[in-house]
């Protein structure tokens, strides 16, 4: 499903008439205006545009189901993001640990002209954005540089779209917002219509997947991008495993709760009975595999009830679900593994501690 959010200078004046120059107020009226579901056909009416809607309950007993039966059991990570979730993943974000997100954040505050000044005009499109809190340094940046930009942000939250969107449409007049609900891996074909484009993958999202599905995705993504296209990287990188372990065992128990979350989904969504408070977080770095690997733990045996499916599956005391893995990279390496999918480093950016990087990629021509 798609939403345009039109700028302030173009629609929802009627409502706020005689206090444009208040943005806070502006956006507030005009947020729920402008929410409208697209619809074909007419020249004022948005066009309809449908990625997936969000996942059925059928969908996540399928892949509940499918995962807990697998060896080593699994579940897929995306789950975890639900409305809970993502709020719970905001706030992991702020947690002192969590180095990450602050780490990025201010790689993009340093270099977000220069990003800029490489990729000329283009429009912005974010994949898995979430609350796009620090794309707010490259809309201040191309903002600057370029008189309308335009910002089309996919997330499967729809809560976190909103949120975004309206403090976008607040903080930066020069940007028009199309927001889209769904799995990041439906974007690719968004990127022919939206070309020339920087294509943002930030916060080591790609660091959830495995080596098949990170094969799969490169190959999409430079199968999508027009030769020249842009891709923006942020990426987690190999460092001190008790720096990675903390980032992923808080002291205020965020991690653990967000982890848990995806089973108390479960309870609400395919009631699965399940005694939550008898699962475990476990956040280990794996260092052979460069990746912190995040399970929840059995305590006792439990049956956990899939109701779409009517079926139970048992699991033994000890027991571990796998909920998701954090991969961490090494630039040099890196920059190999992309090239073979046709993408080229145009610029490498990190902080002095060389915890995070940001890779801006560019699709070759093709040969
Ligand atoms: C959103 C996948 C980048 O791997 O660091 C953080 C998710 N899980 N703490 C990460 C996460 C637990 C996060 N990513």
């Amino acid at each position: 499903m798609v939403w345009h959010y039109d700028g302030p200078s173009r629609r929802g004046r009627s409502s706020c008439r005689g206090r444009p120059s208040n943005p806070r107020w502006l956006a507030r009226c005009l947020i729920p205006r402008t929410l409208v579901p697209s619809r074909p056909g007419g020249a004022t009416a948005p066009q309809i545009e449908r990625l997936s809607s969000a996942p059925s309950r059928l969908e996540f007993a399928r892949d509940v189901a499918a995962g807990l039966s697998d060896v080593p059991r699994w579940l897929p990570s995306r789950f975890l993001y639900d409305a809970r979730g993502s709020a719970l993943f905001e706030e992991i974000c702020r947690l002192p640990e969590y180095y990450p997100t602050r780490t990025e954040s201010a790689i993009l505050a340093a270099h977000a002209e220069a990003l800029a000044e490489i990729t000329g005009p283009v429009t912005l499109v974010e994949l898995g954005s979430g609350s796009a809190v620090k794309t707010h340094h490259l809309l201040r940046a191309y903002g600057a540089a370029l008189h309308r930009v335009h910002y089309v942000s996919i997330d499967v939250s729809e809560a976190a779209l909103a949120d975004a969107a309206e403090r976008i449409v607040t903080q930066h007049p020069a940007v028009r917002v199309t927001s889209v609900v769904g799995r990041y891996e439906e974007a690719f074909q968004l990127f022919g219509r939206y070309s020339p484009c920087l294509v943002l993958f930030l916060g080591s999202t790609i660091g959830n997947l495995n080596h098949a599905e990170s094969m799969v995705f490169w190959d999409r993504v430079a199968e999508h991008l027009a030769p020249g296209d842009f891709f923006l990287l942020g990426v987690d990188l190999v460092k001190d495993p008790q720096v990675l372990e903390r980032a992923y065992n808080d002291a205020a128990g965020v991690s653990a709760e967000f982890t848990r979350n995806v089973f108390r989904r479960m309870n609400r969504e395919l009631d699965a009975g399940l005694d939550l408070d008898a699962i475990e977080h476990v956040a280990r770095y794996n260092a052979a595999w460069q990746r912190i690997e995040i399970s929840a733990r059995f305590r006792n045996g439990q049956a956990v009830r899939i109701a779409p499916l009517e079926t139970t599956i048992d699991i033994g005391a000890g027991e571990m679900v796998m909920t998701e893995i954090s991969r961490k990279f090494e630039v040099r390496r890196l920059v190999n593994y992309v090239a073979c999918f046709g993408l080229a480093a145009r610029a490498i950016y990190t902080d002095p501690r060389r915890w995070f990087g940001v890779l801006l990629l560019q699709r070759k021509e093709e040969s």
